[in-house]
């Protein structure tokens, strides 16, 4: 099968809610030598984009996300182990705390992130979805995190990103972090605005992102 056609699979069968076309998908996609990011960017989420512009155009409700959502996950436990396999063993990066923020209950991409940087060579402490501005800087420091990294899927949950950097910058502990910030309505425009320290549009980008801000980081204070 060509790879056109499997990444087409994936994506239909998150559209459809097919779990056993996902499982299939996923597993023609390895055995096709595709690479498991590449099947999430280009195969699955290409679906769940269809299903949320259904969604928001009143063509679905709120079952269909769900059934898309279970697909999605059906074939991310092939893909998943795929991914870890290809774990660095380098030295540890840093610490890294993810959540995604209040209000908001998608995890699918912040758990996409979480297993690329562990896989990348991050520590990577994730304390779920919905979690509270003070939960999240109370987190970053009892583990002593050197990136705190915000999920977020909508619009309305965006500004606890900000409220995120705001806090810090209140308790005095805004230098002390790299703020990455990312999710579906998440841009570059909306990171600079907020004062965040980078966004990434996908969990790749997040890891070279991560991975130069810190290098940039150890520099500066090579340098002082
Ligand atoms: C699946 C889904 C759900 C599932 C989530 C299940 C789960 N366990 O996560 C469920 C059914 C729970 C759900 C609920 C709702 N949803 Co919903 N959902 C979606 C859907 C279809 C897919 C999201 C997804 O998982 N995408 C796949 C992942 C891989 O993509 P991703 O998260 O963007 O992550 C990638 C990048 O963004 C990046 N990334 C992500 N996080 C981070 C963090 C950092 C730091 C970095 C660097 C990068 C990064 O890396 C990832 C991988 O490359 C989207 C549609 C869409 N277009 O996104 C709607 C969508 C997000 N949902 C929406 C809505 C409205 C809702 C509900 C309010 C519906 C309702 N009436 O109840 C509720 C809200 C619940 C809540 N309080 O959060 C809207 C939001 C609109 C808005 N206001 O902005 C969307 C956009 C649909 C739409 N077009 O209307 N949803």
């Amino acid at each position: 099968m060509e790879k056109k056609e499997i990444l087409e699979k994936l994506s239909t069968a998150v559209i459809e809610g097919d779990k056993n076309l996902a499982r299939e998908s996923a597993q023609n996609a390895l055995r096709a030598g595709i690479n498991p990011l590449e099947a999430i960017d280009k195969g699955l989420s290409k679906g769940t984009e269809v299903v949320g512009a259904q969604f928001e155009s009143g063509e679905s409700y709120l079952p269909e996300l769900i059934m898309a959502a279970d697909t999605f996950n059906a074939a991310m436990e092939i893909l998943k182990p795929a991914i870890e396999a290809n774990k660095q063993q380098v030295r540890k990066e840093g610490i890294v705390l993810i959540a995604t923020v209040k209000g908001d209950l998608h995890e699918i991409g912040k758990n996409i992130v979480a297993t690329v940087m562990e896989t990348n060579g991050f520590e990577v402490v994730d304390i779920g979805i919905d979690q509270q501005t003070l939960s999240i800087i109370e987190a970053a420091e009892k583990n002593k995190a050197d990136i705190i990294a915000l999920s977020s899927l909508m619009t309305t949950t965006m500004p606890y990103q900000k409220e995120v950097i705001e806090v810090l910058d209140d308790m005095k502990l805004r230098d002390k972090y790299i703020v990455l910030v990312g999710g579906g309505p998440v841009s570059q425009k909306w990171a600079d605005e907020i004062n965040a320290n980078g966004y990434g549009e996908t969990a790749i980008d997040a890891v070279a992102l991560a991975k130069n801000l810190l290098n940039n980081r150890k520099q500066t204070v090579a340098m002082d």
